[in-house]
């Protein structure tokens, strides 16, 4: 990717957090889009969450893709080209495509290129003889895979990690429409889907001991002040995790500690000692809501697996 291609790019993303920023802080109640959450700093501080003992759905997922491997293999079948949508580190995918019989090629897919080079390096390393294809694009919009997997039989699209789960429904519903649009026809996807489970045991994974999940979410205050011309006092916040039973989601808030304003953008934004500003929405699935979910965006879900605790889901769906 050139220089100026770079530049223009970041500018224009400096330009969106800005507008996010300011949108979301004049709502009542306050709210940060999620995706902010993930510039370079955020990027280690998830990986770090991912490995912490409370944090169950990566080790669960990675588990079920282990144990599971051979049965998801088989229900796949043959010469696939899997799609990845946010690969991140593209660990996931080496674990996946070891399991696979014969896959045709690795196409990760994602706006951030950084994150592309990573995991293709990574799959390329792990697989010399695979063809491997990245994509840059936004997968929450439409996008055109363009004869990319020419000479694979099937596409299958690969959504681990329970990322569906930061969408809101509605938009989980349009994300999987347009992954069925994106994808060969007889496509087939396999989506790692939290389950809804006990509020002690989602509030411990989002609120560390070791505060590393507050440290994420706090980030995203020091990257407004980096990047949106903000004057967050980092000190003035403090993380929370709240289960709302009602919506079955976990919600990440910043609360603010005592009644202050903040400058972004030159424009002042008043905090109440207590009020929040809402920076994450995960949302934990039932078997038969998720089941609906899909069914409703023209998927037809073939299997799922969980573990003994029933703690996550990795469904294959079919087009
Ligand atoms: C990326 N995503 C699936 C994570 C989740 O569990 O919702 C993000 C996260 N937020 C706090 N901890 C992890």
């Amino acid at each position: 990717m050139s220089g100026a291609f770079r530049r223009d790019a970041a500018t224009a993303q400096a330009e969106a957090l800005r507008a996010d920023a300011l949108a979301g802080l004049a709502g009542t109640p306050k709210t940060l889009p999620c995706k902010w959450l993930y510039d370079a700093e955020g990027c280690r501080l998830f990986e770090a969450i991912t490995r912490l003992p409370e944090y169950y759905p990566t080790r669960t997922e990675v588990r079920i893709l282990e144990e599971s491997g051979q049965d998801i293999a088989d229900a796949i079948g043959p010469s696939a080209a899997v799609v990845e949508f946010g690969p991140g580190t593209g660990a996931k995918a080496v674990q996946l495509l070891g399991a696979l019989e014969a896959p045709a090629a690795y196409l990760p897919v994602d706006i951030a290129a950084e994150w592309l080079e990573e995991a293709a390096a990574r799959v390329s390393a792990a697989f010399p003889g695979l063809k491997v294809r990245p994509v840059v694009a936004d997968f929450t919009l439409p996008f055109d895979l363009a004869g990319r997997a020419a000479g694979s039989r099937t596409h299958l699209g690969f959504f681990p990690g329970s990322t569906i789960g930061n969408f809101e429904p509605k938009e989980a519903v349009a994300f999987l429409r347009r992954a069925r649009a994106s994808l060969r026809p007889g496509a087939r996807l396999l989506l790692g889907a939290d389950l809804v489970k006990e509020a002690a045991i989602l509030e411990a994974a989002y609120d560390d001991p070791a505060g590393v999940t507050a440290a994420f979410n706090l980030n995203l205050l020091a990257r407004l002040n980096r990047e949106a011309g903000a004057d967050f006092d980092l000190s003035a916040f403090r993380h929370e995790a709240r289960w709302n039973a009602r919506l079955e989601r976990i919600e990440m808030h910043l609360v603010s500690q005592r009644a202050h304003s903040v400058m972004v953008a030159e424009h002042r934004f008043r905090f109440e000692a207590g009020e929040s500003i809402h920076t994450e929405s995960s949302h934990k699935y039932r078997p038969d809501r998720l089941r609906a979910l899909a069914e409703s965006a023209g998927w037809r879900p073939l299997k799922m697996w969980s573990d003994p605790e029933g703690l996550f889901s990795v469904w294959l769906l079919e087009s």
